[in-house]
């Protein structure tokens, strides 16, 4: 079963995460901040991975330590359910359409974990999440979770559908890097012989 859950307390915050790589897209999801558990049902749904996260965060200070604990949190229970990464397909990428923007997405579960992020904001906040905290999760993630990530909006102007592509496109393309491979048998998908973060 390539399932995982972290729980992970500070002062800052309270959360629980429990992930199934293998699931249905099925999702439960409690932040404190509306915007966020809109994309994380998103990311759920386009993933196919069931997501369960209850996060109680300082959201009377702002929405920092909530947004990035909440992505270290998601990103530790990925890398804990694919476990020594066997079998799985490695890559996965998407162009992500959302009305007039379009968001291209590339990752490598690699355990390098890497950001490259091109993807602006001309308003400050959605909803009540500060725009500025996507590129932040998404980093939170990919560091936790140990994957090489780039997200690159190619166009875009509704800033509603900039981060709602940006979050689907993470998820199509998680779908498939994740994803046992037939072919692969139980295969660890590096000629080194490990994924486990060391050098290129
Ligand atoms: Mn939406």
């Amino acid at each position: 079963m390539r399932t995982a859950t972290i729980t992970r307390n500070t002062s800052e915050t309270q959360i629980a995460v429990t992930v199934d790589l293998d699931g249905t897209g099925s999702y439960d999801i409690e932040t404190g901040v509306g915007f966020f558990d809109h994309m994380l049902e998103q990311l759920s749904r386009h993933s196919l991975i069931d997501l369960h996260v209850r996060t109680r965060g300082d959201l009377h200070i702002d929405q920092h330590h909530t947004v990035e604990d909440t992505g270290i949190a998601i990103g530790e229970a990925v890398a804990k359910a694919l476990g020594d990464k066997r079998g799985i397909r490695r890559y996965g990428d998407a162009l992500s359409p959302m009305d007039e923007t379009l968001t291209r997405v590339a990752l490598d579960i690699s355990g390098r974990p890497w950001l490259v992020w091109k993807t602006d904001f001309s308003q400050k906040r959605l909803g009540e999440m500060d725009t500025e905290l996507f590129k932040h999760w998404f980093h939170s993630f990919a560091q936790a979770a140990g994957i090489t990530l780039h997200v690159e909006t190619l166009h875009g102007e509704n800033n509603h559908h900039i981060a709602e592509s940006a979050f689907k496109g993470l998820a199509r393309a998680l779908r498939t890097a994740v994803e046992i491979d037939p072919r692969k048998g139980d295969a660890i998908p590096s000629t080194k012989g490990t994924l486990g973060g060391e050098a290129a």
